[in-house]
């Protein structure tokens, strides 16, 4: 008899632990739960920012109704570096150096292989912004814009071009 019942004794403080650790072990998912990042505003999505899609070289790009600028290669882009101009004016058709812009180049459809990370433009004497761009394969090719003002963000945009 007591054979039987030393492995049952035994069992009993582990049924005890389970029951105890329960609520405990249940109430982790519920606090992880509610750090997830889709509920707070500082989830990947707001790290990401949209550019919006841009008129083409040579077109007005308006930001907001103060500036509009306007973009272009020194060449058709194709393999090698190309030098991307903007000129930005205001409203009145004034060229204006006011803003801060820098560029990101990459393949769309390779991200990140030829990510050129964010590269400020070089204002020349005339006030036109530059930025070596370097294509170093035929494909899809994007730079995104970033225009700033006392480093605060006034508008994004993507330009899109083939090689
Ligand atoms: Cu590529």
């Amino acid at each position: 008899m007591t054979r039987l019942i030393k492995p049952f004794a035994a069992a009993i403080p582990l049924v005890l632990l389970v029951l105890l650790a329960a609520p405990f072990a249940s109430a982790q998912p519920a606090a992880s739960c509610c750090n997830s990042p889709g509920l707070t505003p500082s989830g990947p999505k707001a790290r990401t920012p949209e550019f919006k899609d841009l008129p083409k070289a040579g077109k007005k790009c308006w930001i907001g109704e103060v500036y509009y600028f306007i973009y272009e290669f020194d060449r058709t882009p194709k393999m090698g570096p190309a030098i991307l101009k903007i000129q930005l004016f205001g409203k009145d058709g004034k060229q204006v150096t006011a803003l801060d812009i820098t560029g990101r180049s990459d393949m769309p459809s390779m991200r990140g292989a030829h990510d050129s990370g964010e590269v400020a433009f070089k204002l020349n004497r005339k006030g036109d912004y530059l930025l070596p761009v370097n294509i170093v394969m035929p494909g899809d090719w994007e730079v995104q814009l970033t225009f700033s003002r006392t480093k605060i963000v006034i508008f994004r945009g993507r330009l899109l071009f083939d090689v």
